[in-house]
């Protein structure tokens, strides 16, 4: 005993001074703290004359806005006291070293089960601008949602002149139904989910839905004054328009980086995407209407087509003077959605890799599988009675019933395979050669297949929309990364003839893949973690249109993905013999789920062998943070510990400490 305690110490000694020795000031800590209490819930809500449940966050619809300043660090501890699984998503932050904090369910995280708690830490490193969060389980972010506002450091200013007043606008889409029941129901049925019952402007649908002409979202201006509005799309299933009447919109940011100046009628957004737009009340004194509307670009897919109406109202505009009507592009106007993509550009030049190491083409498209003789009319009720589906070169992502970070991190095999082929099995005519009906067969692989990249790799990624079934602009979004988009085009994407804008191309996150066309973009792969890349189409993601990067570990601490958070809702534990008997005879039985939890009596076997792994971690932690509490915004430098419940409590000691409330 003594001679473990003395080596123990001697273990305690060399790591705190080599930890000493790291380069602090490098790591992603953050400069100041903010704290955020979410609380997952359900509150009644009367929408369209009918009075249901909806998840929300701390009974907010759209949830709170999180405000931080670039390089904070954030804490946003989410405690799931509704009847569902849940996660949280942070869109558009590039959770650097903090892929554990990224959310997608079953990607870095089980879900936060009924009751249970989960912390997420990140620092938003070099970020600044509008980002979205929402919930990233089943189709819960059909409500859970709300937006992120990252202003520049103190004493900088935004590249534009200082508007008045800035107002947050989230489009949404409304269901009067369970949305975790409707994503079950729309995939037992083989077929498409319904419409949304209403589009909303910051959850109001406005005056042309029934029953809500008094639900309606209005900004008030003061004429001659110039307004910043942070525009967010999180819709669940649609890509919109937005217009004012009357009046210009200048788009100054997209995806939370800068642009250059662009001025436009209408703006069209994807699910997941952010404009910061500056308008000038510069029109005559009345009441101006605000618009959403469809973007639609596929064939036969029902869609809501009613404007959901806000307000641009002028102070000292009579109440009943008229709302002009806001000029929205018809749905299916493509060349509107161009029009706005071509005006984005970086607003300065910017770093794009020139040099390539790892060249990915990925096709991107719907399919339809054939009903199989053993499975009911009622679950192929897709196009020619088959189940519909979605790919990545031609491959259905099923996702996993565990963390697939987790499974990675712990080198548990059976629940994933690293041959996502970086091109098509097979090139031919994707987008006027595919097959749109079933005989021409128009099905899928399936699979949990994983790319792997080494740390630093350049990639260049081509996203090639396919004609089969539908050509269709998805909003494929990349998690843990921004992406700069170099080029698009319509048509099959051809080396020769692509033309690659490599000076000030925009960095965004999400990118809408022009419908029947190609995107191409590029990033860096130094982030190390599991990164999903998926359609933010919600269907299209339950349908398979994902995959998920492996980015491996480089050299050092800066290049290596910590330990996972204490907190970390984990696949659920074994008894020890139990485990043996799972993974050795048959792997992939460990799961997300309660199933297989510890007994009571497992857990007393467990005990001691535990106890080793927590409590002199736990003693170490104490003296880390002692030491770090006689700094200023000291980071943990491992992070986290594993298995260790004390950091939690630290942490929010720290947070709580040096909280500023909004
Ligand atoms: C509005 O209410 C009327 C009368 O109840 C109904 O016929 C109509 O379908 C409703 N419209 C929408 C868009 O819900
Ligand atoms: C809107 O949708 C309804 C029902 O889907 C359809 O009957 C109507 O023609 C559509 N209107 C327009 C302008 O597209
Ligand atoms: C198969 O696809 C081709 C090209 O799209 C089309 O011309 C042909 O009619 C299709 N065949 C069947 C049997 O549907
Ligand atoms: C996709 O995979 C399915 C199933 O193996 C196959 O039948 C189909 O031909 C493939 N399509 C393409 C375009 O590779
Ligand atoms: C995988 O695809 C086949 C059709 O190719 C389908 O029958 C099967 O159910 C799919 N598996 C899963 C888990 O979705
Ligand atoms: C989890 O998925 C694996 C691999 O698909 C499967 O073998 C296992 O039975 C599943 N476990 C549970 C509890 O669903
Ligand atoms: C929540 O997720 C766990 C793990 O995947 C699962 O076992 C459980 O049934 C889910 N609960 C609900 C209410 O969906
Ligand atoms: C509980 O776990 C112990 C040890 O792993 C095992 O022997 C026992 O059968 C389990 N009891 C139940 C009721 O599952
Ligand atoms: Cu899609």
């Amino acid at each position: 005993m003594a001679n473990l305690f003395t080596s123990f110490t001697l273990w305690l000694i060399i790591v705190l001074c080599t930890q000493t020795m790291h380069a602090m000031p490098l790591w992603p800590g953050g400069r100041s703290t903010r704290f955020y209490d979410f609380k997952l819930q359900t509150m009644k809500i009367t929408k369209l004359c009918n009075t249901r449940d909806i998840v929300t966050v701390n009974g907010m619809y759209p949830g709170p806005v999180v405000y931080a300043q670039e390089d904070d660090r954030v804490i946003i501890r989410v405690t799931n006291q509704s009847p569902y699984n849940a996660t949280i998503h942070w869109h558009g932050v590039r959770q650097r070293l903090s892929c554990w904090s990224d959310g997608p369910s079953y990607i870095t995280q089980c879900p936060i089960q009924t009751g249970q708690t989960y912390t997420y830490e990140f620092t938003m490193l070099q970020q600044k601008g509008t980002f979205l969060w929402h919930a990233h389980f089943s189709w819960l972010r059909g409500t859970v949602y709300g937006a992120i506002v990252v202003y520049p450091k103190t004493g900088v200013p935004y590249p534009f002149k200082f508007p008045y007043e800035e107002h947050i606008i989230i489009l949404g889409e409304y269901w009067l139904r369970d949305l975790v029941q409707l994503e079950q129901a729309t995939l037992a049925s083989g077929g498409g989910p319904p419409p949304a019952d209403a589009f909303t402007i910051n959850g109001h649908p406005g005056p042309k839905y029934n029953c809500s002409s008094n639900d309606v979202y209005t900004i008030s201006v003061v004429p001659g004054k110039t307004y910043l509005l942070r525009l967010i799309n999180a819709a669940l299933n649609m890509e919109n328009f937005f217009a004012i009447a009357n009046h210009k919109l200048t788009i100054v940011e997209a995806d939370a980086e800068y642009t250059k100046p662009f001025t436009t009628d209408r703006v069209m957004l994807g699910p997941g995407q952010t404009l910061n737009v500056l308008v000038t009340a510069d029109q005559p004194i009345a009441q101006y209407s605000m618009g959403m509307g469809p973007y639609m670009s596929a064939r036969n897919v029902p869609f809501q087509n009613i404007t959901s109406i806000a307000y641009f109202q002028y102070l000292g505009a009579t109440a009943n003077s008229l709302a002009l009507p806001a000029p929205l592009p018809s749905f299916n106007d493509n060349l509107a959605v161009k029009t706005v993509m071509d005006g984005l550009k970086s607003l300065n030049s910017v770093n794009v890799p020139k040099e390539i190491d790892t060249n990915l083409f990925i096709t991107i498209g719907i399919n339809v599988q054939k009903c199989k003789s053993k499975m009911s009319p009622q679950s192929c009720q897709g196009i020619n009675g088959g189940v519909m589906a979605a790919s990545m070169n031609n491959i259905s992502f099923i996702k996993p019933n565990i963390s697939l970070l987790e499974a990675y991190y712990k080198k548990i095999n059976g629940y994933y395979t690293e041959d996502f082929p970086g091109v098509p099995l097979k090139f031919y005519d994707f987008v006027n050669g595919a097959p749109n009906n079933i005989p021409n067969d128009t099905s899928s692989l399936n699979g949990t297949r994983i790319k792997v990249l080494e740390y630093g790799t350049r990639v260049q990624l081509i996203l090639q929309d396919t004609g089969t079934v539908t050509t269709e602009n998805h909003p494929i979004h990349l998690h843990g990364y921004s992406f700069y988009v170099v080029g698009f085009g319509t048509g099959n994407y051809n080396p020769q003839t692509a033309n690659l804008n490599l000076v000030d191309p925009p960095y965004m996150n999400t990118i809408g893949v022009p419908v029947g066309g190609w995107a191409a973009i590029r990033f860096v792969a130094d982030n190390p973690g599991v990164w999903f890349m998926h359609c933010h189409l919600e269907i299209h993601l339950s349908w398979g249109l994902s995959v998920a990067f492996i980015v491996k570990n480089g050299v050092g601490e800066l290049e290596t993905l910590p330990h996972p958070p204490a907190d970390l809702p984990r696949p659920s534990t074994f008894p020890a013999e139990k485990r043996k008997e799972l993974f050795n005879s048959s792997p992939g039985k460990a799961s997300c789920s309660n199933e297989y939890s510890t007994n009571s009596s497992g857990k007393a076997a467990n005990f001691l062998s535990e106890v080793i792994g927590l409590v002199l971690p736990m003693l170490l932690e104490i003296l880390i943070w002692a030491r770090c509490f006689a700094w200023e915004a000291c980071i943990h430098p491992l992070h986290h510990l594993e298995g260790s419940s004390i950091d939690i409590e630290v942490r929010e000691a720290i947070a709580t400490f040096s909280t500023i409330t909004f």
